[in-house]
């Protein structure tokens, strides 16, 4: 589904370069072929575009002195945060028409207040220097995954980013209080209120979360803080059957409550792919299972949570619930498991190319969902190598396809359509989403309508009529 068209932009007009440089100076704005280059390719490798040039804004301000110029010349703008989004969404099309605004200048801590349990940011800090930020005032942000060195915070919600700590402490959307944007023409709204309570109409900071900048661009939010966790106990787990470890994730939150900090979930083909593709890392347990998790126990204080974590997980094996399990006696333990769970990513893209499945169930629809698609891939391809990982205690998985690195592209193509239709018809059967965390970008655009009400999908045209009436955030992506 797409908007209306574009009327002609005055892209890369040389008055349009003169009119952003004295907007940003020379320092906020990037020309140089080798940088852009480097900015119009995703992560993956995957999407490559063109730009007519790169803005990097050093403020709030600036960011709305571009907007209104891009609003006057309907030139197409793309926000750019840590460029590691899995979904294509911060890369621009072919056309060399669209700006890419960089949010990395935006890179300001501006508040935290330990009283309030409240971090306030400028949108382009990185996911790991909040979370230096939070601890240097012995807090805690539990907004976690492989990315956070480069991801922003204005990333993690454009794209209500998800992670590892989910089921403890939700999704980015959960843990934002209040944002400032800049819409697209050139207005600011500062919505950076610290309030955990604000029943005044609309709630309008959640109308930007997830809306992987089609509405305006996030240049600042206020974000819940926690107390620091500084009691730990992991442990990796075996089990023969998924259904062994849903019932096992049902057994932990009843014993161990809020407790349960992570639940992370690989088949025996993952592992075997991260180990053969990461240098330095040991498999946890010595005996081969069909599937396995990673499982973590946190609190403020150590009142025996290893204890706690051997006690359930002996039960579970003494029941022959689970068939493998070690309790982590090192921090050196601890990271080697959390290192082969990070690490799949980077070795799905070393060893091939990878048709990913972003989905989430019902927990309780996991075992058999996984089944019947297993079946049904297994029926399209005997040989299909399937990496299944993800983070089972939120009901998410990353069903994922690799094809050979030398897959030639019209081979990528038709399985890409063959595996996404099989995969998501099942995920559709069980009252699942094709979207966990990594939002729709250009990768799920085409296959929205099929998926999403269409009357629920209307609504979402119409704010975006109502926010971006030009059409100039991010064309080609989620609508
Ligand atoms: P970008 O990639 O730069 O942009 C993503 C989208 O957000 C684009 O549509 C862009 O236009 C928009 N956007 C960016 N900044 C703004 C802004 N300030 N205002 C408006 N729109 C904006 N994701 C998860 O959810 N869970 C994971 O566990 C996870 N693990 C990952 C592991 C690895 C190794 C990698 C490479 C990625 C992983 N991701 C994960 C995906 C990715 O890191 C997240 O989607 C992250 O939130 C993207 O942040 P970013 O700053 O890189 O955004
Ligand atoms: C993760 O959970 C990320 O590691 C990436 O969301 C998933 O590579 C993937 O498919
Ligand atoms: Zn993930």
């Amino acid at each position: 589904m797409s908007g209306p068209s574009l009327p002609p932009a005055a892209f890369a007009a040389p008055e349009l370069i003169q009119r952003l440089r004295a907007a940003v100076g020379d320092a906020g704005l990037v020309t140089d072929p080798q940088v852009l280059a480097a900015l119009t390719t995703d992560w993956l490798g995957k999407w490559h575009g063109h730009a007519a040039a790169v803005v990097r804004p050093a403020d709030t301000q600036e960011v709305a002195a571009v907007m209104k110029i891009c609003h006057d010349t309907h030139t197409p703008v793309v926000t750019q945060g840590g460029n590691t989004g899995m979904s294509g969404g911060a890369t621009p099309d072919a056309s060399g028409a669209q700006l890419i605004l960089s949010t990395t200048r935006l890179n300001r801590v501006r508040q935290v207040d330990p009283i309030n349990n409240t971090l306030t940011a400028d949108a382009g800090v990185t996911l790991a220097q909040l979370h230096e930020a939070a601890l240097a005032h012995d807090r805690f942000f539990p907004l976690s995954m492989g990315s956070e060195g480069s991801c922003t915070l204005g990333g993690n919600l454009a794209t209500n980013a998800g992670g590892i700590a989910v089921l403890r402490y939700g999704t980015a959307r959960d843990l934002v209080l209040g944002v400032e944007a800049v819409l697209p023409d050139g207005r600011i709204w500062n919505g950076l209120r610290a309030l955990r309570k604000d029943n005044t109409g609309y709630d309008l900071r959640h109308l930007f979360v997830g809306s992987e900048g089609t509405l305006g661009v996030i240049t600042g939010a206020v974000v819940k803080l926690y107390e620091r966790p500084t009691a730990r106990a992991t442990a990796w787990v075996g089990a023969d059957g998924l259904d062994h470890l849903v019932a096992l994730l049902a057994r932990l939150r009843t014993a161990c409550g809020e407790r349960l900090a992570a639940f992370e979930m690989m088949s025996h083909e993952s592992l075997a792919l991260v180990l053969a593709h990461t240098p330095g890392l040991r498999a946890p347990l010595e005996s081969r299972h069909a599937y396995h998790a990673l499982v973590e126990l946190a609190d403020t204080h150590d009142f025996g949570l290893g204890a706690l974590l051997e006690s359930t997980l002996g039960s579970a094996l003494a029941d022959g619930r689970i068939d493998g399990a070690a309790v982590c006696t090192s921090d050196a333990q601890s990271a080697n498991v959390w290192k082969i769970r990070e690490g799949i990513s980077h070795a799905q893209v070393r060893a091939g190319r990878a048709i990913k499945h972003d989905i989430a169930l019902p927990i309780s629809a996991l075992p058999v969902f996984v089944r019947e698609a297993e079946a049904a891939l297994r029926a399209a391809d005997p040989a299909v190598h399937i990496v299944n990982f993800g983070h089972l205690g939120d009901g998410n998985l990353h069903f994922n396809v690799l094809l050979p690195l030398d897959t030639p592209p019209e081979r990528i193509h038709h399985a890409t359509l063959r595996f996404n239709g099989l995969v998501h018809h099942l995920v559709r059967a069980h009252g699942g989403s094709i979207s966990a965390e990594h939002g729709i970008g250009q990768l799920r655009r085409d296959e929205l309508p099929l998926y999403k009400p269409a009357f629920e999908l209307e609504l979402m045209l119409r704010i975006k009529q109502i926010l971006d009436p030009n059409q100039i955030m991010n064309p080609g992506k989620l609508l």
